[in-house]
């Protein structure tokens, strides 16, 4: 079962009963109906198990889920199973094929059959899960006033540009996920074996198979996509290595790479941190939301409240009044949690829920509007069959609130009064763009990165003696970053990232970071915004609301591309969207970085 994480993909069938052998097309559409209403009758059971597993981490939420998980998937596979008998069945209607091939990727945690090893794979899940969300550093085991979680470690990175402090705090963190790695080099066996029964090669494939196209045009399509905006992440990275070498004289590598401690977030991911630092016009603009929020005394349900104003003024729904009473929005403190950002769906009817641990800064802000992203699709899909109630492919569900970020320009936070108003200059658009791109360029390659590799894992290439070395050799191929203590296969860096232990495919983000400059270069157009892309925000336009609510209310019940097809008129991803948007800052990065030596070995 694909547990509820980021963005919920359904629970699973359980125990509908089989078609008659020589099936017809009217029992295939007895079968999906029969699937769609044990998905009801058996949701909230799991969704509820899995709140508490997360919001209340202890050996007994963890043993509850890891129950809940075995039954589920157990019945997915009867499901699956008894949905073979419709293989090759010529006249099946459109939407009932669909149902069908869409059960099969119901989990992102396929499981094998024998009941031992079921078992056995969603006791993994739930204890990686549970290590994560209660991981610490402590100095002293025996003392937990020692002991410092992730906010505090990241805090340390995002604010303090001391070289060592810094190098502390990350080395810190990386080594709460060394206990994982047995866990899921026997994970990763299990989820093969799984995958295997269900007819794919391996775990990696059958993630792949879920994009309306053939796993090996996804691969393919993924690389398209990286060729596109690769050239943009160089000379950003370029830029900043530059910066940063100024900064830490002597002390960057010589061979180009930035160091994996000192971009101001634990994984280089989003270098935003560093706009202090890399800002093209200092004093031109001021962008300092943290400031804003800490001034104007924003607390976590304020700030949600400010996000769903947003949604609000384009005409979405407001959200119903228990969202309020049942999110998790700060870290409670007598317990340990997962904090890692997720919203969730409880009951198919809007129990809707985001589960977040807030602290008043301008990144867990921005995170609440990609939250409420979820939240929404979810509000728009429910009146559809739960087969279809995902997104239109997982990449979908985690760029609808990317795309309202898009529109947090300087103009709208100076008009809810967390910016300061700038007076428009081709210096104050360039310092914008500069911050916007340390978020969604400097993400690109990461998001990119992940899952080639667990590609890799899953398809053998990359052996569990080398998981380590595997991995910083595609941060640094990718990122151009690397690690700047030595590290070891005593170490498992990538159980540090919440999505490896929590099992969430991560190809979704990456192929997010390119729809969303798409889907907004089609809101503003749609919605009359008059300007540069750059400078459009939807906020309180009627029209581009009304057109994303109709993408949305589509969920999983078309492919993809028809989805995209209605929204931009173009059926395929296409990073022209996001060039566009960043073309002047590309080309001021060009002239700064002329003359200088960039790339890496
Ligand atoms: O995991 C998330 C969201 C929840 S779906 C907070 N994101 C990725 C990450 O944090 O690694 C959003 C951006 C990328
Ligand atoms: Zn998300």
């Amino acid at each position: 079962m694909n547990p509820v994480r980021c963005a919920l993909a359904l629970a699973v069938a359980f125990g509908v009963t089989a078609a008659a052998p020589a099936a017809t097309t009217a029992d295939a559409d007895s079968f999906v109906a029969a699937v769609n209403q044990e998905l009801r009758d058996n949701y909230v059971e799991i969704t509820a198990a899995q709140w508490v597993a997360e919001t209340y981490i202890n050996g007994d939420t963890e043993t509850l889920v890891a129950k809940a998980n075995e039954r589920a998937l157990g019945r997915l596979s009867v499901n699956v199973d008894k949905s073979r008998q419709f293989d090759g069945l010529a006249g099946l209607s459109p939407l009932t094929r669909r149902g069908i091939d869409l059960l099969k990727l119901q989990t992102a945690m396929p499981a094998p059959k024998d009941p031992a090893k079921l078992a056995e794979l969603t006791q993994i899940a739930s204890r990686l899960n549970a290590a994560y969300g209660s991981g610490k550093s402590c100095s002293d085991e025996a003392k937990p006033e020692t002991c410092r979680n992730l906010d505090q470690l990241s805090k340390v990175l995002a604010e303090n540009r001391d070289w060592d402090a810094d190098l502390e705090a990350w080395t810190a963190w990386h080594r709460t996920a060394r206990g994982m790695r047995k866990d899921y080099v026997r994970f990763a066996e299990l989820v093969n074996e799984g995958s295997r029964e269900m007819g794919y090669a391996n775990a990696g494939d059958m993630w792949r198979a879920g994009y309306d196209m053939s796993s090996a045009d996804f691969r393919k399509e993924t690389d398209r996509l990286w060729s596109q905006v690769q050239p943009l992440y160089k000379d950003l990275q370029c830029y900043a290595q530059h910066k940063l070498e100024q900064q830490y004289p002597g002390k960057l590598a010589k061979d180009g790479t930035i160091p994996a401690h000192i971009t101001g977030n634990m994984w280089s991911q989003d270098w935003a941190a560093l706009y202090p630092l890399l800002q093209p016009y200092p004093g031109v603009s001021n962008l300092d939301v943290d400031a804003a929020l800490k001034e104007k005394q924003y607390t976590p349900v304020a700030m949600v409240q400010r996000a769903e104003d947003f949604y609000s003024s384009v005409g979405f729904p407001p959200l119903p009044k228990s969202f309020y009473e049942k999110s998790q929005l700060t870290r409670p403190a007598d317990r340990d949690v997962v904090c890692h950002a997720s919203a969730w769906d409880l009951n198919l009817d809007g129990d809707v829920r985001i589960k977040m641990c807030i602290n008043a800064n301008e990144e867990d802000f921005r995170t609440i509007y990609h939250e409420l992203g979820h939240i929404y699709y979810y509000l728009a899909y429910n009146t559809l069959p739960p087969l279809f109630q995902t997104g239109a492919h997982d990449g979908f569900h985690e760029a609808i609130g990317d795309t309202i970020q898009l529109s947090l320009t300087p103009g709208y936070l100076a008009q809810i009064g967390l910016a300061g108003a700038t007076r428009p200059s081709k210096e104050a658009m360039l310092n914008a763009q500069m911050k916007l791109a340390l978020e969604k360029i400097a993400f690109l390659p990461f998001g990119k990165l992940i899952d080639e590799w667990r590609w890799g894992v899953f398809d053998g290439s990359i052996k569990p003696e080398n998981y380590n070395a595997a991995w910083w050799a595609l941060k640094k191929k990718y990122q151009g970053v690397a690690p700047s203590v030595t590290r070891s296969e005593e170490d498992f860096d990538p159980g540090a990232k919440y999505h490896v232990p929590g099992n969430t495919p991560y190809m979704r983000y990456f192929l997010a970071h390119i729809l969303q400059f798409q889907f907004q270069r089609e809101l503003c157009k749609a919605g009359g915004v008059k300007g540069p892309l750059h400078e459009c925000s939807i906020y309180g336009n009627k029209t581009a609301g009304a057109k994303y609510w109709a993408m949305l209310q589509k969920g999983s019940s078309q492919p993809w591309q028809e989805t995209l097809k209605e929204l931009t008129g173009k059926g395929e991803m296409d990073a022209s969207a996001i060039l566009d948007y960043f073309a002047p800052l590309h080309a001021w990065l060009k002239q700064q970085n002329k003359g200088k030596s960039c790339g890496w070995e």
